[in-house]
């Protein structure tokens, strides 16, 4: 009797992962949060998108900041600039990174409950899927993030 119940969580675990198809999804992982060094300034998200079948990430939005953009970084000669992107291709197998140096989001009008230490809440929306709500880790501004 006594290996029953570990053999049942086992059981219960397998069911849940292999009971049904997969339902199409996309996942994000690792947010990031950096606020600004000045307030006012607009400060920028890290994470990383996955997905079961090809999708497009069109958007992000969180009732605590005002607007989201989708960006890219890129030298010009010796210049750090960066241009606004509509949507950004997810690929199955394939992670697709928001992190520094490329792709980011920029955040715009932050709330001031917004604080280092804390989370905020980002809903993505992917083309086809349903959108996916985390919970990103807030940092203040610091290492490994010139240019913005
Ligand atoms: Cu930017």
């Amino acid at each position: 009797m006594r290996s029953l119940v570990p053999a049942l969580a086992v059981s219960l675990a397998l069911a849940a992962c292999h009971g049904a198809p997969e339902t199409p999804h996309a996942t994000v992982t690792g947010a990031v949060v950096t606020l600004p060094p000045i307030p006012d300034r607009p400060g920028v998200a890290y994470f990383m998108a996955e997905t079961t079948q090809p999708t497009r990430l069109t958007g992000i939005a969180s009732p605590a900041i005002g607007r989201i953009e989708l960006h890219e970084s890129m030298m010009q000669g010796n210049m750090s600039t960066m241009r606004p992107l509509a949507a950004v291709p997810v690929t199955p197998g394939t992670p697709t990174a928001f992190a520094p140096g490329g792709k980011h989001a920029m955040l715009y009008d932050i709330a001031p409950s917004v604080r280092a230490g804390g989370t905020v809440r980002l809903t993505f929306t992917f083309d086809g899927l349903p959108p996916v709500s985390v919970d990103a880790e807030v940092r203040d501004f610091g290492a490994g993030h010139a240019g913005h």
